[in-house]
């Protein structure tokens, strides 16, 4: 074992979830073994006990596996159970920490930011429920990352990730595991498997995956082709590729082109899919109809009924602040608590392991349950799927047959991306100041009824997050939210989140930018956002 002196870097700062910087940042000298010495420093009592460590197999995920396995070595953990090839999906690392009763679990993934060399590399910590360490935990690696001295790794040749079995590393086994049996195990636990597969190998319904050529590829291969018997070539960019194929491998209308093509053009299949780099997000398509991530989480709810795992009712919806108030609709006709959180999927955390909370989503295309502690790309597939196969419609048909009955939440996320951070703060600052000065005025036809910057507190453990987003509430029920992304690695990004609300079924067939126009208007009025930005419109829409 050696003992390697290092000093700090003060940019170690975890933001929404874990880690994230460009590979050349991760590739200085003693960068990432910082970090990872931090997060060892920073637990209580790991010692003998099991690590899950995987990542999304982007460029330096090989490196950086060999690494944490030598420095696991060294610093007394018991076991590590590795994914093949050093590749697990999120999901999946929260899947195996909770069926092996893992201590914690390290993924390795900047998610949906793009990979390769010039592309971004992240590392995030996992609690053994499962679930994003909670912010608690992520300030003491923080704070240790900026005190740090040395660190501890074993001097050792690398092992073979690509054989299955046990290997040890001095005293530490080493388990290379079979990247997608247990989370495949799991999906099958929950739903009705043999529907969804007499609806896939129905010639007369069609779907199609996109994997953007990430990790999800060799799930979706095993879960839907193999295992469901839809034809092969159901899903399409299902190699894993270091780089990504040079994509954003981001599942929005903007990023999954091709699927998109594919889902709007001629003879369109039934159902579309596509998940992001790590496997947690997802996106849902019907022929030519795109069905927002916000709508979907409340139709999961809605029809939750349908799915063997939920078949006995939910206990409550979470959702997170910037996601529309479609499930809210749903949790109060169930009967049921909504919930609403800051953005980042460490604080359903709480929510679930209290019970309080079954199912939970967010509007950046991420929905999971508690069948684990991270949001599940190929759990909400296999959710559309289940209800398909049950109720025999298309999606659009369920989403409109949802729309008239608990009204339509029109939604939009603009963001502007590659905003000079001192402008990008500064617009903050100053909506902080103004809303809450706002009460009663009026902008058009909309009347202010509140603003505010939201803090949250967690009803389980009481802590408090503030500053969690600038909102505007109008008293018709419409928002516009105002944030800056905490997984950007260059310059900021501004969010604005717009959401209106028509019970009126002869109104539900907008275009959601011609909707929610007169709140874009406002939204850039009172946040100055085309002065302080000095861009003429969002880089990217979803
Ligand atoms: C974004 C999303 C947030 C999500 C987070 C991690 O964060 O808005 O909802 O939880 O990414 O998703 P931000 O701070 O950039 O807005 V993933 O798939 O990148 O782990
Ligand atoms: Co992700």
């Amino acid at each position: 074992i050696r003992i390697v002196t290092t000093q700090p870097f003060c940019d170690q700062k975890p933001g929404t979830s874990g880690l994230r910087k460009q590979v050349s940042v991760f590739q200085q000298l003693h960068y990432l073994e910082n970090f990872v010495q931090s997060i060892f420093d920073t637990l209580e009592g790991y010692q003998g006990h099991t690590l899950v460590l995987g990542g999304d197999g982007r460029y330096y995920n090989r490196q950086a596996t060999q690494i944490i396995l030598k420095m696991a070595a060294a610093n007394g953990w018991g076991r590590v159970l590795v994914g093949q090839g050093g590749i697990l999906s999120t999901p999946a690392v929260s899947c195996v920490i909770r069926k092996y009763q893992a201590f914690g679990g390290i993924v390795l993934s900047a998610s949906h930011n793009p990979g390769g060399p010039k592309g971004d590399f992240g590392i995030k910590y996992n609690i053994g429920n499962g679930g994003p360490a909670p912010e608690k935990v992520t300030e003491a690696i923080y704070a240790r990352s900026r005190g740090i001295t040395s660190y501890k790794i074993l001097e050792a040749n690398d092992i073979d990730l690509d054989r299955l079995g046990t290997v040890q590393l001095g005293v530490l086994d080493v388990e290379v595991i079979d990247t997608v049996t247990d989370y495949a195990q799991l999906m099958e636990s929950l739903f009705d498997f043999e529907k969804i597969q007499q609806l896939l190998i129905n010639s007369r319904f069609r779907m199609c995956m996109d994997s953007l050529h990430a990790v999800t590829g060799s799930y979706a291969h095993r879960l839907f082709e193999d295992r469901l018997g839809a034809p092969l070539g159901t899903v399409c960019n299902g190699t894993p590729l270091e780089d990504f194929g040079g994509g954003h491998p981001d599942p929005n209308l903007v990023y999954a082109h091709d699927l998109v093509e594919v889902m709007f053009g001629k003879d369109a299949p039934d159902f579309g899919a596509a998940s992001d780099g790590d496997g947690d997000r997802n996106m849902i398509l019907g022929r030519q109809f795109f069905v927002t991530p916000s709508d979907s989480l409340a139709i999961l709810a809605a029809n939750a009924k349908l799915v063997p795992a939920y078949h006995d009712g939910l206990a409550g919806i979470a959702r997170s602040m910037p996601t529309s108030q479609a499930a809210d609709r749903v949790a109060a006709a169930l009967g049921i608590d909504c919930y609403e959180t800051p953005t980042g999927w460490k604080f359903f955390g709480n929510l679930l392991d209290a019970g309080k909370a079954t199912l939970c989503g967010e509007e950046s295309f991420g929905t999971g349950s508690n069948h684990i502690r991270e949001k599940d790309g190929l759990w909400a597939v296999l959710f559309w799927l289940n209800i398909l196969a049950v109720r025999q419609q298309s999606v659009e048909q369920i989403v409109r047959e949802h729309w008239q009955i608990y009204g339509r939440h029109y939604y939009a996320r603009h963001d502007y991306e590659g905003v000079h951070s001192d402008r990008a703060q500064t617009l903050i600052t100053q909506l902080r100041q103004l809303v809450p000065t706002l009460k009663g005025q009026r902008y058009q036809s909309y009347e202010v009824e509140y603003g505010d910057d939201f803090s949250y507190t967690d009803p389980v453990d009481h802590s408090i997050s503030n500053q969690q987003g600038v909102r505007v509430g109008f008293t018709d029920g419409s928002r516009i939210v105002f944030r800056l992304s905490g997984t950007g690695t260059q310059g900021a990004t501004l969010r604005v989140y717009l959401e209106s609300y028509e019970s009126t079924v002869v109104k539900q067939q907008l275009e959601p930018q011609v909707a929610l126009a007169d709140l874009i208007g406002i939204a850039d009025q009172l946040g100055q956002i085309r002065t302080l930005t000095g861009m003429a419109q969002p880089t990217v829409i979803t």
